[in-house]
């Protein structure tokens, strides 16, 4: 079954908005299998980012990521990977409609609340960065007939 990474940035977490976003992803009747609270460094946040390291907003990015904690999770589903960006919304909050989680809750695209993996290949990728201990496997048994 499809995974992606789903990360809470520090505003998300500062301002409160874990339960509501938390919420999104559930009733819509994705599975929750990994979740954790964590301040990373600097050489963290750079990996993780390390496809944008040539761009302008790179260091500003970084900042904004190791300036407290954030919610990394794990959710699975049929689709999820691009379902998910789907309930994120578009990076840039000017874009993003209402109804998504970017288009509700924020404004600047430095201040965006939330992150997802953008692909399957690179979901796989920060999971294993940012879960190297693994996922536990459970599996709800009202969940055996949604797919
Ligand atoms: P994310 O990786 O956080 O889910 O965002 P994304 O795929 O929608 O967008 P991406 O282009 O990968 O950019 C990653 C994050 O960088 C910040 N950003 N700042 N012009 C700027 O100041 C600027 N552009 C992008 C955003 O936090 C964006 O989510």
């Amino acid at each position: 079954m499809e995974q992606t990474f789903i990360m809470i940035k520090p505003d998300g977490v500062q301002r409160g908005l874990v339960g509501e976003i938390i919420g999104r992803f559930e009733q819509k009747g994705f599975t929750l299998k990994g979740l954790k609270l964590i301040t990373v460094e600097r050489h963290f946040a750079e990996q993780h980012y390390a496809d944008l390291s040539a761009k302008p907003f790179f260091n500003k990015l970084v900042e904004y990521i190791i300036s407290g904690p954030v919610v990394a999770m794990v959710w699975e589903g049929k689709n999820v990977v691009v379902t998910g960006r789907k309930i994120i919304g578009a990076t840039n909050p000017s874009d993003s409609a209402p109804g998504t989680i970017r288009g509700d809750y924020a404004i600047d695209i430095g201040r965006n609340v939330i992150h997802g993996s953008d692909a399957v290949e690179s979901a796989k990728k920060e999971i294993a960065l940012w879960f190297p201990e693994g996922i536990a496997e459970w599996r709800s048994s009202l969940h055996s007939w949604i797919y």
